[in-house]
Parts: structure tokens; sequence; C-alpha cells
């Protein structure tokens, strides 16, 4: 079983989300969702809207998804690879480069980024309605 593991924050899920998901499943036959805890938020200078067990019990209700875990810190890539089996190591390429580390573990995917949608401008945009 080729097994995929992708990671994120996935706040105020949309179709980029989606997008990302639905191409790293493609890439296998089991997707690991590594969503960052509220607590490894603060360290990403991220504050999400909706809180870790919230965003998990929404990810884990999408078809592609397999099994979620929590994101803790950014040093467990490498022995979240070996302790979940991973072959595929999929992010989008926002982070192009930034990953090539895990070479020697997995294979891995950059993938393009979804146009024109991010959670950053959701809430911009929600923030505009009086
Ligand atoms: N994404 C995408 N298209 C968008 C928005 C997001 O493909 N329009 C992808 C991102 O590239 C990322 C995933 O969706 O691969 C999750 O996005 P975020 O929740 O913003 O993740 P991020 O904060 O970048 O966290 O250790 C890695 C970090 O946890 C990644």
């Amino acid at each position: 079983m080729k097994k995929v593991i992708t990671y994120g924050t996935f706040d105020l899920l949309h179709w980029g989300h989606i997008n990302i998901l639905k191409k790293a499943k493609a890439l296998g036959d089991h997707l690991t969702v590594c969503v960052s805890t509220d607590e490894f938020n603060k360290l990403k200078n991220k504050k999400s809207y909706y809180t870790y067990e919230h965003r998990k019990s929404i990810l884990e209700s999408i078809r592609y998804v397999d099994e979620v875990v929590p994101e803790e810190n950014w040093e467990q890539k490498i022995s979240d690879i070996t302790k979940y089996d991973i072959d595929v190591f999929v992010m989008g390429n926002d982070w192009e480069g930034e990953f090539d580390f895990l070479r020697s573990y997995c294979e891995v995917i950059y993938l393009d980024r979804t146009k024109n949608i991010s959670t950053t401008q959701i809430k911009k945009d929600l923030s505009m309605i009086k």
C-alpha cells in the first residue's frame, strides 16, 4: 500500500485545500494529514479560526483523507515518515524546496497551489462585511 502524507493548518477549509488533498490521495492508496495543533500554529504565527479538534473532524470527513494526526513541531517530519511508513510526502509549491531534505526518506512532491483562494483572503474579505 502506497502511503502519502501532507501537512498544514487547513483552517476555514476551502477548495484549494480540497484540491491538494484530492491530488495527494491520487498519488497513492492512503493519505495521512498531519494537521497543526493550536500550539504549533502559534509557532507558525498563525491563529486559526477553528480549533485543532474542529479542523481535525472536518478533515476526517473528507473522502480523500484516511487518517488525521497532530503536527506539533517543525522537527517531526522525519520521524513521521518512519512512524506512519510513508512513501510520498506532498506539499503545495509555496513550500517548493523547503522539504527536499526528506528525499532520502521518501518521495517529495510539490503540487501547484490553487489560485485565487486562501484562508487569509477569506478572513480579509469577511472583515469587510459590516
Ligand atoms: N494550499 C493550496 N492552495 C491554496 C491554499 C493552500 O494548495 N490556495 C495548500 C498549501 O500549499 C498546503 C496545504 O494546502 O500544502 C495547507 O495549507 P495551510 O493550511 O496554509 O498550510 P501551512 O500553514 O502552509 O502549513 O509543516 C508544514 C506546515 O504545517 C504547512
